[in-house]
């Protein structure tokens, strides 16, 4: 029997599994290289982790193993139901507030490195982390997508960790009450993305949809979103690598100044607050803030007896 240590968190309702320590080798490449060994090699501890019947679609992974750089405090690969994300935001304070609950960090600025490089969290108190993410940009502008029915939307695609294709001229409410066509609207997005060759830069796949919408009036926000991840489940947190995107499009059209903040709130009503700093090449820092809990802390049991030991194939 293999036992895998967890603690898992959520992160504005978003929920991460941190899994402690590996229970696989990954040896020491680069972080991008053991992403690599971890999807063609040991998929199945992937499924284990995060797919039923241990965990759900909801459900994304944090893999700490030792740092690729020497100045970094750990590094680690994030997953989810169908496959290894690039970055991941809400996945980065929860990994922050896990830390802390094992008194592992405490004050200051930490480093952590990830297949796409490295990103900073700092604890600042009452369950807030500040995580600053990876340089992110708009790839293009307004893009039109024609839908399997005819409809014609228009999106940003933008890097913020991940890929994505934001859209403003959907035509729904933002809101819980309409969580099943906000579902069809992305999918039927994805679909069209992949049937006419839409890719971010290097013919990379736009595997998260982003659809925008006017904030509730349950927290003070300036936009609301609901973010499609790879394998179709929802972001319950306003998604850290999709604000960051977001907020990459609104510095582009001049619409958010360096340091002003921009407040993202989720689909359930939970809050980030973003900045960005210049970056010299003309991309954009990224600040996003938000608050984690612990809420569950557990030995994972894989019994080779157990025919769904190894989880349940969701792709
Ligand atoms: O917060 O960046 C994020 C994220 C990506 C997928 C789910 N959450």
């Amino acid at each position: 029997m293999t036992r895998v240590r967890v603690i898992d968190t959520h992160t504005g309702g978003e929920p991460t599994r941190v899994v402690v320590a590996s229970p696989i080798d990954l040896g020491s490449g680069s972080m991008a290289e053991r992403r690599e060994l971890f999807a063609q090699k040991f998929d199945d501890y992937r499924r284990a982790i995060v797919c039923e019947p241990r965990g759900s679609d909801v459900m994304v992974g944090a893999l700490l193993l030792p740092p690729e750089n020497p100045s970094s405090l750990a590094g680690v690969i994030f997953f989810n139901n169908v496959g290894c994300l690039g970055m991941c935001g809400h996945g980065t304070i929860g990994v922050a507030i896990a830390l802390q609950y094992m008194e592992r960090v405490t004050s200051g600025i930490h480093q952590l490195d990830t297949p796409v490089g490295p990103v900073q969290f700092e604890l600042m108190g009452d369950n807030r982390v500040q995580i600053q993410n990876v340089p992110s940009y708009r790839f293009r502008k307004a893009v039109a997508v024609k839908l399997l029915d005819g409809q014609v939307v228009h999106g940003d695609i933008a890097w913020g960790g991940n890929w994505f294709f934001i859209c403003q001229d959907h035509g729904l409410n933002v809101s819980m009450q309409g969580i099943d066509e906000l579902q069809r609207m992305s999918s039927a997005i994805r679909k069209a993305l992949e049937a006419n060759a839409i890719c971010g830069e290097n013919g990379a796949e736009i595997d998260h949809i982003e659809l925008i919408g006017a904030p509730s009036s349950i927290v003070v926000a300036d936009a609301k979103n609901y973010v499609m991840c790879p394998g179709a489940a929802y972001d319950r947190s306003p998604c850290g690598t999709g604000t960051s995107a977001k907020v990459a499009c609104l510095a582009a059209d001049g619409k958010l100044a360096e340091g002003q903040t921009h407040r993202q709130e989720s689909i359930v009503g939970s809050l980030f607050e973003a900045t960005y700093q210049l970056a010299d090449d003309g991309r954009i820092l990224p600040s996003i803030t938000g608050s984690a809990f612990v809420n569950g802390e557990a030995e994972l049991i894989l019994d080779p007896r157990d025919p769904f030991c190894m989880g349940i194939a969701t792709n």
